[in-house]
């Protein structure tokens, strides 16, 4: 079976400088997939302290962060909270933020969107799960529609530009998380399905989403999903 950990051992060292790079959070995908993906999918090594429901409700930690939530990312010295600011960051330094300033404007444009759709996604499930799920899905086309415009328009099949940016990962890793919520979300979607099917392909993305690491780890912290 494929050891992730040992894989991304093996390529951060034969091939670039391994990054200290130090993520605290739960044992959930919750907003940190799109980071794991874009880390893996550019040969960067993460340590992962995994905070228990246990820990987290001893209230010392809570304390300690700065909006009193995590995730938290370490690089070297740098201490963020905020997943989206981690994806920036990330984005800035791996070459996914855009060739130029309108370039990054856009990626911050489609990624803000990206954000509305999760912070939807993450009321249903946290909050109305049971009496909002129907409603939800039956919605949900109006959210993915946008998605999928820009895409049928993109030349080269990511959201802008002709690389792909943080916003893919971020985008990627949602509709996953709606595939598994509304099984039918991509059917009538044929641009976004092809979409996810490619960063699935994606050999990096692919070794990660077949790792058990990350593979065991609940989607939601509630057991929703
Ligand atoms: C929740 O919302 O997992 N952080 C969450 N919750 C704990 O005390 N804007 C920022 C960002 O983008 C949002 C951060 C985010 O980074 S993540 C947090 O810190 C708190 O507020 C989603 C998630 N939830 C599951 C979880 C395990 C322990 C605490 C939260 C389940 C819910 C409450 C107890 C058990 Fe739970």
């Amino acid at each position: 079976m494929l050891n992730c950990s040992r894989m991304q051992k093996k390529t951060g060292q034969s091939s670039k400088q391994m990054a200290p790079y130090t993520l605290t959070y739960f044992p959930v995908k919750g907003r940190c997939g799109a980071l794991k993906m874009m880390l893996a999918d550019n040969e960067q090594q993460l340590k992962e302290n995994m905070v228990s429901i246990e820990e987290w409700m001893k209230g010392d930690m809570k304390g300690s962060c700065l909006f009193g939530q995590l995730p938290k990312f370490e690089d070297g010295d740098l201490v963020l909270y905020q997943s989206n600011a981690m994806l920036r960051h990330l984005g800035r330094k791996h070459g996914a933020y855009g060739k130029n300033d309108c370039e990054a404007s856009l990626i911050d444009m489609m990624n803000d969107a990206v954000e509305d759709l999760r912070l939807k996604y993450i009321k249903l499930i946290y909050q109305e799960y049971e009496t909002g799920k129907e409603a939800y899905c039956k919605d949900l086309p109006n959210h993915l529609k946008p998605f999928e415009s820009v895409l049928s328009k993109s030349k080269s099949g990511f959201l802008v530009g002709d690389q792909i940016s943080f916003a893919d990962y971020n985008l990627f890793d949602l509709l996953l998380n709606h595939k598994v919520l509304c099984s039918a979300s991509l059917d009538s979607f044929p641009t976004l399905k092809s979409y996810v099917d490619k960063i699935a392909a994606r050999p990096k993305i692919k070794a990660l989403l077949e790792c058990e690491n990350f593979k065991k780890l609940p989607i939601n912290g509630n057991g929703k999903q």
